[in-house]
């Protein structure tokens, strides 16, 4: 969520800036076309129902009105839930966030505990891997003004995170060192390495591991800090000396030297901070031990909850607009009783301990296994997922499905019974967002055409369900102000100061190392929020349910005669959001076919020029795109961002998932790219 500014005249915007003071208030380039996505003339602007069986050609596509849709609806998920129980109905959503906290109450109040989001892609398993090793969730921190070094790891903020971009450029400034984990040259490494270690793609833990291996070698690691604050630090010192700089040099295309010389820049520059990437690390067979290697390496140089490293808030955090507000969502209160009818349980049990949002990547196999059989989906993509044409087949073959959407996107549309018509971030009211200890309100235009907010259709079909009560008769400002009571606020307080926001007084002030005085652990006892109480980089809870419990690195993919290249996916562009943005002519001139990123080394030895049509081929699928020699990759990889209908590369991924966490290998592929037939 973004500080965009709207300036308004007659129901037009005439133009967008930042908002000033707002904490993410640096524009990318798609803020700057929000407008036209409002008037877009292909917006869907009324409810659809299809007239057709899901496997004409045509789906019939008919206006209908709310009322209609609703009643439909509550009568389809009612007779569901009365045939094969509530669990059997999926609500989702997709990459936007801001419906998240009305439909996980729709859920749960429903009855279902199968809430699912795109985070069974994105982030999550990163913080399941936190979590069974610090106990907390963390994406690292910003460097402060103590801080000496950052390590940015698997993430490219200056394309995927904009705003961070000016923050990062005067710490520098400020003499900051950076190292930059990243298989590619980005315009991160450019303007911001001292050291750019440029690992093989999914073999993260073998470079983390060469350095703890460094670590212990020559003691450079905080001794103290690790005999009494991290669980398993011997065997993890076992482990890692198998991977020695020669070793490692070998797995990680990495050369020895650099390994070194990064545990040296660590060691040195103490208090040091790292910035760890959403996802990179973990799209990949071995995503949660893959991070954990990192996070173990972290623990080694004890910059955790100290001034400068990696802190820790003092403060419970405010209601986070990702995940929503517990209370509001009714997690807490609902979702145990309903736990055991979780789609995942069997399948990924240490995600299911953990998280509360069902891991959702198997829905091809729950849908054949008659374990689900509806799901009602906010701002789904079903191109999001490797081998697409499985998860359209799921949807297809459900007893009742609705998408609700700015867009009508065949990919996902055109297996679904309804389509409504959501208002765009111009024209509603919730949620309002949180931002450290500040909460900023906004004010709307009206929707366009039919349009309605998400978390009015929630709230609606919540109250057409039955919950009236529930959802205040389908009122969304009482709604929101449920939330902002308990701090003493109200939407109006929040309207009255939409300028600068509310800042909302902190109970104490930041303190560090809490670990030491028991601020971090639900019962007040010095340590972590973890069974042992320490840093487990020897995970006990992985031990307890079979798996290794060390941060263990497996070997990706092999590249073979027939796919001699290494595939990653989903390097952000400026331009687009996913499978978004291509709608708009001023962003789709940016970037407007497809492409493959590939070496000049690769080029040559396949006879390849600019621009020339290509075919990239995988095990599991073959697409056509158009070539772009960079040395951005380095020779052996090659890049292809997702969420192009034309050339859905996510056909080419295999669906062989992360045991621990479900996750898939987006960044861990094999291909060969050859001149399109
Ligand atoms: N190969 C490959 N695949 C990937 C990734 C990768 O790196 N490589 N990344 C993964 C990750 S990290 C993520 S987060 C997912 C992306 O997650 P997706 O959920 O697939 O994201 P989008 O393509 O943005 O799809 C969002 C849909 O919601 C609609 N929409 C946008 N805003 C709103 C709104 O406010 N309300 C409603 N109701 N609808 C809205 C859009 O029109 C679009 O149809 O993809 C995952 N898939
Ligand atoms: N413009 C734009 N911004 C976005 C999004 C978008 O679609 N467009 N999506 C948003 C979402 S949902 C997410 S999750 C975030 C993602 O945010 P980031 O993680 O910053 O995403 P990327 O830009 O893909 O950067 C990841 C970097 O990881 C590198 N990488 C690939 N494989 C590996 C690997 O195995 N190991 C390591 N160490 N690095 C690897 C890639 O080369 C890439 O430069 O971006 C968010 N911001
Ligand atoms: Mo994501």
């Amino acid at each position: 969520m973004c500080g965009v500014r709207f300036h308004v005249k007659d129901d037009t915007v005439e133009k967008v800036d930042g908002w000033p003071g707002f904490p993410r208030s640096s524009l990318c380039v798609k803020a700057y076309a929000l407008p036209k996505v409002r008037h877009h003339p292909e917006r869907l602007l009324w409810p659809i129902k299809r007239t057709r069986p899901k496997d004409s050609s045509d789906p019939g596509w008919v206006r209908i009105s709310w009322d209609e849709a609703y009643a439909i609806i509550a009568s389809r998920l009612n007779a569901i839930k009365a045939k094969y129980g509530a669990e059997s109905v999926v609500f989702y959503v997709g990459d936007p966030k801001e419906p998240r906290a009305a439909v996980q109450r729709l859920c749960y109040t429903f009855g279902s505990p199968n809430y699912a989001t795109e985070s069974s892609t994105c982030r999550r398993a990163g913080e399941l891997a936190e979590l069974l090793t610090f106990g907390f969730t963390t994406m690292g921190t910003m460097s402060s003004p103590e801080s000496k070094l950052c390590v940015v790891w698997g993430h490219n903020p200056s394309w995927s995170h904009h705003f961070l971009m000016p923050r990062l450029l005067n710490a520098k400034r400020q003499g900051v060192k950076f190292i930059v984990v990243d298989p590619r040259r980005t315009v991160t490494v450019e303007k911001l390495a001292d050291l750019h270690l440029r690992v093989r793609p999914a073999a993260d833990a073998a470079l983390a591991l060469a350095i703890v291996n460094v670590m212990f070698r020559d003691r450079l690691y905080d001794a103290d800090f690790v005999e009494k604050w991290v669980y398993g630090y011997k065997e993890l010192r076992e482990y890692a000396g198998n991977f020695t700089l020669e070793e490692a040099e070998k797995i990680t295309w990495v050369p020895a030297d650099k390994i070194e010389e990064a545990a040296y820049i660590m060691a040195k520059n103490n208090p040091l901070t790292f910035l760890l990437s959403p996802m990179a690390t973990i799209h990949n067979r071995n995503a949660v031990q893959n991070h954990r290697a990192i996070l173990s390496l972290i623990a080694l140089t004890s910059c955790i909850d100290v001034p400068g490293g990696l802190t820790i808030p003092t403060h419970p955090p405010l209601p986070d607009w990702i995940s929503g507000d517990p209370t509001f969502c009714r997690r807490n209160e609902l979702l145990p009783k309903i736990q055991d009818k979780r789609l995942d349980r069997q399948h990924f049990p240490v995600w299911t301990k953990y998280i509360f949002e069902v891991q959702i990547n198997l829905l091809p196999e729950y849908v054949k296994a008659g374990k689900v059989k509806a799901m009602l989906m906010w701002g789904a993509n079903l191109m999001m997922w490797p081998q697409t044409h499985e998860y359209q087949e799921a949807v297809k073959s459900l007893e009742f499905a609705v998408a609700i959407d700015h867009f009508y996107r065949p990919w996902t549309h055109n297996f679904v019974d309804m389509v409504l018509p959501a208002a765009t971030c111009l024209e509603r009211q919730a949620p309002f967002a949180f931002f450290g200890r500040k909460v900023y309100g906004r004010k709307t235009l009206k929707p366009l055409g039919g349009c309605r907010e998400d978390w009015q259709i929630a709230f609606d079909i919540g109250v057409k369900l039955g919950y009236a009560q529930e959802f205040w008769n389908g009122n969304v400002r009482e709604g929101l102000n449920s939330i902002l009571e308990r701090f003493g606020i109200t939407l109006e307080d929040l309207e009255k100061n939409l300028e600068k926001g509310m800042e909302l007084p902190a109970s104490e002030p930041q303190s560090y190392r809490k670990y030491e005085t028991g601020k971090l652990r639900p019962d007040g006892k010095p340590g972590f929020p973890t069974p042992t109480g320490k840093i487990e980089v020897y995970s006990t809870v992985l031990r307890d349910y079979g798996f290794n419990p060390l941060p263990e690195f497996k070997k990706p993919m092999e590249p073979t005669g027939e796919y001699p290249l290494i595939l990653i996916t989903g390097s952000r562009v400026p331009f687009y959001a996913h499978s978004r943005g291509r709608e708009i002519p001023n962003l789709k001139r940016l970037m407007p076919h497809p492409t493959v990123n590939i070496s000049l080394e690769d080029a040559n030895k396949r006879g390849i020029k600019e621009k020339d049509d290509m075919a990239v081929c995988s095990p599991w699928g073959e697409i056509k795109v158009k070539a772009h020699i960079t040395s951005a990759v380095p020779p052996g990889v090659v890049d292809v961002l997702h969420g192009w209908p034309e050339a859905n590369v996510n056909e080419l991924i295999s669906r062989e998932l992360d045991p621990i966490s479900g996750f898939p290998p987006f960044k861990e592929c094999i291909c060969e790219v050859k001149k399109a037939p």
